[in-house]
């Protein structure tokens, strides 16, 4: 069974109270990846400020023990400045010509990684990106998060069809090179999966921010306009109301999409992502890019659309994919990601060494726009303040916010609340549950909270 569909259904009352603390899984402790963003000095630059808040402070204790790669000695200067290094010495490496470039072997711990509370299996699986360690807007392809219905496979782009047929004049193959010769566009898009924060609607503390919201990415994507291709094939833009999207692997994905979102032009049929060929496990050579909408629609190895009158019911729109109401009902085809955003830093299984000055930074994105304000709160939502959205702010797509934060050395509960261009803001999770109830496992954009404790250690925590 798909890892996504294993998730546990909701039996958790309406949050829990304010700041308490849920148990996380066992397995899901992963010191190795988690801590090391503060504690083994993971961000030169706060070691950077760590170590000027120590120089202020010289000849007090104000660096705490802490194994710190570079303590800043309170006398005798330090040994980093004084003693020439060796790369400052001797003669370097010559220019890497054995091909693709790597990070510097002192960032291996940044890695996409599998969740220990999901199924795991071979063919089915999810790995999360690591939020917390990435900066700006742009995931880095090796770090892209993937789900994959039934394994990925690295396609013969020589071998590779895709093709238009349905309502349209007249069917249409195309070979990866025939497509490649057409106009393109790159434009930048969130892809989020519709299970991204699932685990948080039953209220289990994944203690990360990479489990609880690595489902979701954000890459430069070059293709051709789906409607181009359409147009090609003389395809009935009036009786044709939606589209099918078919990919070429085992796990038979097919997605229906509404054709106004395709004459937009903003479903793309692409083959570039960040300045390359698509990555095998995004689905080389070929995937839909479908803005705004929730990943499962972003069809990898994309072989086919079909035009057609009505949706179509396939078991991943059916079946999958659909929300539980309240009231019973089972809710299809909302795919549209709503308005979400969360604090990468600090965040849940990272350490605050000191009190004083940090960066609070995080990400935010709707799938119905461009992000138009995001507020952060300190103490669990009584007082926010408005945070910097860095440029460029894009339509659907993340936009990275930060916030000044003097940490007094108190508890903090830190929260994110963003509001899009169409004034919609991003719910409680009180308020969410009185829309959505609490049997749900996709779709949930509820504000995250971390609880800061006065150790400086950083917990994921839901507030009701
Ligand atoms: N052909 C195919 N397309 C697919 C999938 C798949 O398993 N097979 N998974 C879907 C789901 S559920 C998501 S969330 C996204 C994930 O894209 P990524 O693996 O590039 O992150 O691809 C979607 N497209
Ligand atoms: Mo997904």
């Amino acid at each position: 069974m798909a890892a996504e569909h294993a998730l546990p259904p909701s039996e958790a009352p309406e949050g829990v109270a304010r700041g308490r603390l849920r148990k996380a899984p066992e397995g899901f402790i992963d010191r190795a990846g988690v801590r090391a963003v503060f504690a083994e000095g993971r961000h030169g630059r706060r070691d950077f400020i760590r170590g000027a808040f120590a120089a202020a402070l010289a000849g007090t204790a104000a660096t705490r023990a802490s194994g710190q790669a570079n303590p800043v000695p309170a006398e005798g200067g330090d040994p980093n400045i004084l003693n020439l290094p060796a790369h400052s010495r001797g003669l370097g490496q010559p220019v890497a010509t054995d091909g693709y470039g790597k990070p510097s072997r002192y960032e291996a711990n940044v890695q996409r990684r599998q969740s220990p509370g999901l199924t795991q299996t071979a063919q089915s699986s999810v790995s999360f990106a690591p939020l917390q360690s990435l900066f700006g807007i742009v995931t880095p392809s090796g770090l892209h998060f993937e789900r994959h219905h039934q394994g990925w496979w690295d396609v013969d782009p020589s071998r590779h069809r895709f093709m238009v047929n349905g309502l349209v004049k007249k069917p249409m193959v195309f070979t990866m090179d025939e497509l490649m010769r057409l106009p393109s566009v790159s434009r930048f898009h969130f892809i989020e999966c519709g299970a991204n924060t699932g685990m948080e609607w039953g209220n289990v503390a994944v203690p990360t921010v990479q489990y609880s919201h690595g489902m979701l990415s954000c890459s430069e994507f070059t293709g051709v306009p789906l409607i181009t291709l359409l147009e090609m094939a003389g395809a009935d833009l009036q009786a044709g109301k939606f589209v099918l999207a078919e990919g070429a692997d085992g796990s038979s994905m097919t997605r229906t999409i509404p054709m106004g979102l395709v004459a937009s032009g903003q479903v793309l049929v692409a083959y570039g992502q960040n300045g390359e060929m698509l990555r095998p496990e995004n689905g080389y050579p070929l995937r839909l890019v479908v803005p705004g909408v929730q990943g499962v629609s972003w069809v990898k190895y994309l072989r086919r659309v079909e035009v057609g009158d009505q949706p179509w019911a396939t078991k991943d729109e059916a079946v999958h994919y659909i929300d539980l109401m309240p009231d019973g009902m089972h809710r299809q085809y909302s795919s549209i990601q709503e308005c979400k955003s969360v604090v990468t830093t600090p965040s849940g299984g990272q350490v605050l060494l000191d009190k004083g000055f940090y960066n609070v930074t995080g990400l935010a994105w709707s799938g119905r726009g461009r992000i138009k304000r995001v507020d952060v709160s300190v103490d669990g939502g009584r007082n926010w303040r408005t945070a910097r959205l860095e440029s460029p702010v894009q339509d659907k797509c993340l936009t990275r916010f930060n916030l000044d934060w003097a940490w007094d050395g108190r508890p903090a509960l830190i929260q994110s609340r963003a509001m899009d261009e169409t004034g919609y803001v991003q719910p409680t999770y009180r308020r969410l549950r009185e829309v959505r109830g609490t049997r749900s496992i996709y779709h949930n954009n509820a504000i995250q909270s971390w609880l800061v404790q006065d150790n400086g250690e950083v917990k994921n925590v839901q507030l009701s």
